[in-house]
This record gives C-alpha cells, sequence and structure tokens, in this order.
C-alpha cells in the first residue's frame, strides 16, 4: 500500500493528505519519528522532511507538487485540473501562494504566538519522540522548534512587518470566507490544486494550532470549507462554466500580484543576474539576498529562497499570451527566468 510519511503539523503534508483523500486513494498515513526521519527519509530523498510518499513498488516521491503531479498521472478519479486556461493559471498562481508566501504566516501564527508554540512543541515531541515522556521529548525537540522559529526573520517577519502580516491574513481569510459563502471551492463544486495548497497552511498551522483557530470564528464559510477539505468526499459539483473566475477571487489575486508578485520578479532577477555570473554552476545557492519586501502594506527585508523558482515556473508554463494579459488586469507580473530549474534526485538543480 502506498505510504504517507507525514505529521499533523506539516501543512505540506497536509496539502498531499487532502489530496490523497478526495481522491479517494488507499494509503497509510505514517508519522515518521526523528530516527525515521533522520536515517530512512535522509537516506531515501536525501533530506529530513515532510512529506515523502512510498508507492507499492519502492519509489519514494518528496515535494508536495510532485508527489500530487506524479500521482495524478496514475489515480483513479476525477482530475484536479479546471479545463480553463485560466482557471489552471489562477489555481497554480494560488499554489505558489500558499507554498511560498503563507509560510510566513503560518510561522508567526505558530512560533509567536505563546499558546501554539507549547502546542506545536508537544505535537513535534508527540510524533518525533513518541517513547519518550512529554516533558523530556519536549526538551528534546526544542532545537528543532528553534530552527524553525529562526526562519522568521529569514523570511522577513519581524517587528517592521508582524503588523501588516496579521492584517494580511485577516484580510485573505475574510476574502476568503466571502468566496466560499458562494463557491463550494476555489472553482466551483469540486477542488483543485489552489484548494490543497491554501488548505495545507490554514489548516496545518493556523485551524489546528489552538492559540490561533479564533481567527476562523467570524467566517463560517471558511469553515465550512475547511470541513468539506477534511473530507470524506462528498458528490462533486461541475468546474465554474465558461473558465470563469469569481469576482470574490480578484482582491485576492490583486494582493497576491502587489506583493508576493513584486517579491517573485526580484527573485527572479536575482536568480537570473547570478547564474549569468556561475555560468559552470549546477545549483543556485539556497539562499541570496537580502531583498527588501511588502507584507500587508508594511516594509521590511528578507531573504531570497531560491527553490522557490520552481513552483514560479508552474503558473508561468500554464501561461498562454492571452492569459498572461488577463492576469495583468489585476496587477503587475514581471517575472522572467532566464535559467530553468529542474528537480533531479529531489534536489532543484539548474537544467544546464
Ligand atoms: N517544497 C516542499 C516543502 C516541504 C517542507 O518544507 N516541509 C517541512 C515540513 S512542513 C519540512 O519538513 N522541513 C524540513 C526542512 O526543510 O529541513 C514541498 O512542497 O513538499
Amino acid at each position: 500500500m502506498m505510504i504517507l510519511n507525514s505529521w499533523p503539523v506539516s501543512p505540506y503534508s497536509a496539502k498531499v493528505r487532502a489530496y490523497l483523500r478526495w481522491k479517494g486513494a488507499e494509503f497509510e498515513d505514517v508519522p515518521p519519528s526523528v530516527f525515521g526521519l533522520q536515517r530512512r527519509i535522509r537516506k531515501a530523498v536525501g533530506k529530513a522532511i515532510m512529506p515523502t510518499v512510498e508507492l507499492p513498488d519502492g519509489t519514494w516521491l518528496q515535494d508536495s507538487s510532485e508527489i500530487i503531479d506524479t500521482l495524478e498521472k496514475s489515480l483513479p478519479g476525477e482530475a484536479i485540473t479546471p479545463p480553463g486556461p485560466r482557471q489552471r493559471v489562477v489555481s497554480l498562481l494560488l499554489e505558489l501562494h500558499g507554498d511560498e508566501w503563507l509560510p510566513m504566516v503560518a510561522l508567526h501564527y505558530r512560533w509567536n504566538v505563546p499558546a501554539n508554540k507549547q502546542f506545536a512543541m508537544s505535537e513535534f515531541a508527540r510524533f518525533g519522540v513518541p517513547w519518550l515522556p512529554g516533558f523530556l521529548g519536549r526538551a528534546l525537540v526544542k532545537p528543532v522548534a528553534e530552527k524553525m522559529a529562526g526562519y522568521l526573520p529569514v523570511l522577513g517577519v519581524d517587528k517592521r512587518t508582524i503588523g501588516g502580516l496579521e492584517s494580511f491574513t485577516k484580510q485573505l481569510l475574510a476574502r476568503l470566507d466571502a468566496h466560499f459563502a458562494e463557491h463550494d471551492f476555489v472553482f466551483g463544486g469540486r477542488p483543485a490544486m489552489a484548494d490543497f495548497a491554501l488548505y495545507g497552511p490554514l489548516w496545518a498551522h493556523l485551524w489546528r494550532d489552538v492559540g490561533s483557530r479564533s481567527l476562523f470564528d467570524a467566517l463560517p464559510n471558511l469553515s465550512a470549507w475547511v470541513e468539506r477539505m477534511l473530507g470524506p468526499p462528498t458528490t462533486l459539483g461541475p468546474w465554474l462554466a465558461d473558465d470563469a473566475i469569481p469576482a470574490t477571487l480578484e482582491p485576492i489575486l490583486t494582493t497576491l500580484l502587489a506583493e508576493q508578485g513584486a517579491y517573485v520578479e526580484r527573485l527572479v532577477d536575482a536568480i537570473n543576474a547570478w547564474c549569468d555570473a556561475n555560468p559552470e554552476a549546477s545549483r543556485v545557492p539556497r539562499s541570496l539576498g537580502p531583498t527588501s519586501v511588502v507584507i500587508g502594506g508594511a516594509a521590511g527585508t528578507r531573504k531570497f529562497v531560491t527553490e522557490s523558482l520552481w513552483k514560479v515556473q508552474r503558473p508561468l508554463d500554464a501561461m498562454t499570451p492571452e492569459t498572461l494579459r488577463w492576469v495583468r488586469t489585476f496587477g503587475r507580473l514581471q517575472w522572467a527566468p532566464r535559467h530553468r530549474v529542474v528537480r533531479r534526485d529531489f534536489k532543484v538543480v539548474l537544467d544546464r
């Protein structure tokens, strides 16, 4: 049987788990211990990371997008790719949003809200070192928790931006609530990649962590979508007809392009310049920068996470000249990578 190695606290795992459930796939959800992560998983995919999927033939898959894309080719059931070009592009832009922008939100609420921090450390201990009593386990996983919290300033989340980040979060949740008042999923009657990618951080951090669930209190439609995504799958409805993008998604796209879009533009420019200067390199350094960033209107500084380029290529690859013109009606999109990356042996490498 297929195995999903994952912990409930992990957002990318939540993305894949929800996908597998919606597809009606048979799988065993196995929470790896720290030894499993450091030995078996590191040996198989080169890194102690979640989620990983082991197929019955022994093949390992990593990266939530790669797992879903691969399984999409073989699993029976309804496709998660909408038929229309605009919906396809928006689905992948929202995947980029969930996977590469919302980690700021997820990490902030988890590690800066004391009740969440306590809860997360207990969860890390419960799954990472299940044979130890809680107090010992929590002491042991403390360095891991500190490493996670240490990403916050790297991603630009600090005193200058926390106010902006929180207003961005509340605005996004309210906008999603307005959307789900009219639609069961992002593109109508069935979930797409956008649903799974947004659900990952929203469920695994904001919803599930005890100190941030109240963010959903006054948002019944968003809460109902979370419950729907938790499954079990109900009857699927149709995609929104005529490749429609509902007006309720427009403000989400506008903010995405204005803030994440500006960052992605600088990320792509920085990678272009680095690759031009290093024609022999096979990989881009894990981080470059620093660069300026704007989050919820607040200006800060962060590092570039260069692996994100692989997720940036996905909506770009899906774009036709017409969809690009149309996306630009919501804001500036000038992402022009000159160097392509591919995933090879679970690493993002330059396609040279
Ligand atoms: N791009 C990866 C990201 C996976 C990821 O960052 N997983 C986290 C847990 S949610 C992790 O295991 N991080 C450990 C690390 O990167 O060293 C994906 O989409 O699967």
